[in-house]
């Protein structure tokens, strides 16, 4: 059993506690089919520029995680190639013209697993070691094996970065806090197509006492893991 750690961060709406060897940090959906041109958010009519600056903070602090041997999980949004785990009305939502499935400008199928558009970034490639959950939904709990994967770890803490922040980000928090989870959102480390979203998502986490969770910047998340 290892003795407990306690660690504070400066965070809002109040000091974020935790344990590092009860945590895990979750990095969401910072896949090229989000974040490149000619993936799944540029087909829904996004400027894709919109999310790179998370790029550099998400991975200040996947090298401070690494660093403190903290569980690190990726998550990646996508479907099985023939489409049986995606429900109709998200293949239909958008009405577009190249959708989920189709072969997309980067020259592979728009949301669908194994394809190279929705793989990672190179920038923040897993190594071995840390999982990565594939999901159908926006939630990154839905219909995965997260869930087992925290508890079996001890897991009470998480730190979740990624993109978007209105989208699969808030629905990962809403999740884990209804499962009793801690969340600290790491706000220079998400992003979201729609900047007025971007605000007011981070806004909605820590109002009224911290609702969802708590919000800090990377660089007092890597001071704590230090
Ligand atoms: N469209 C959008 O903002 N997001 C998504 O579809 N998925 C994630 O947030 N990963």
């Amino acid at each position: 059993m290892n003795n407990l750690i306690h660690k504070v961060i400066n965070a809002e709406p109040y000091p974020f506690a935790f344990d590092p060897n009860t945590s895990a940090l979750i990095i969401i959906d910072m896949q090229r089919d989000f974040l490149e041109e000619g993936g799944f958010g540029a087909m829904l009519g996004n400027d894709v520029s919109l999310l790179r600056s998370a790029i550099e903070p998400c991975r200040a602090v996947l090298d401070a995680a690494r660093a403190c041997n903290m569980l690190i999980i990726h998550t990646r949004e996508g479907h099985r190639p023939d489409l049986s785990d995606c429900p109709q009305s998200k293949k239909e939502r958008g009405n577009l013209s190249v959708g989920i499935g189709d072969v997309g400008p980067l020259g592979s199928r728009i949301l669908i697993r194994g394809e190279a558009a929705h793989d990672i970034i190179p920038e923040l490639y897993p190594i071995d070691g840390e999982p990565i959950i594939d999901k159908p939904g926006k939630g990154a709990f839905y219909q995965t094996d997260l869930a087992l994967i925290l508890q079996n770890n001890h897991i009470k803490t998480l730190f979740v970065c990624g993109v978007t922040t209105e989208v699969c980000v808030h629905t990962t928090v809403r999740e884990a806090n209804d499962r009793g989870y801690e969340a600290l959102v790491i706000a220079d480390a998400t992003g979201s197509y729609f900047p007025e979203f971007q605000r007011v998502a981070l806004d909605m986490i820590k109002a009224q006492g911290g609702i969802f969770g708590w919000v800090a910047n990377s660089d007092a998340v890597i001071k704590a893991l230090a």
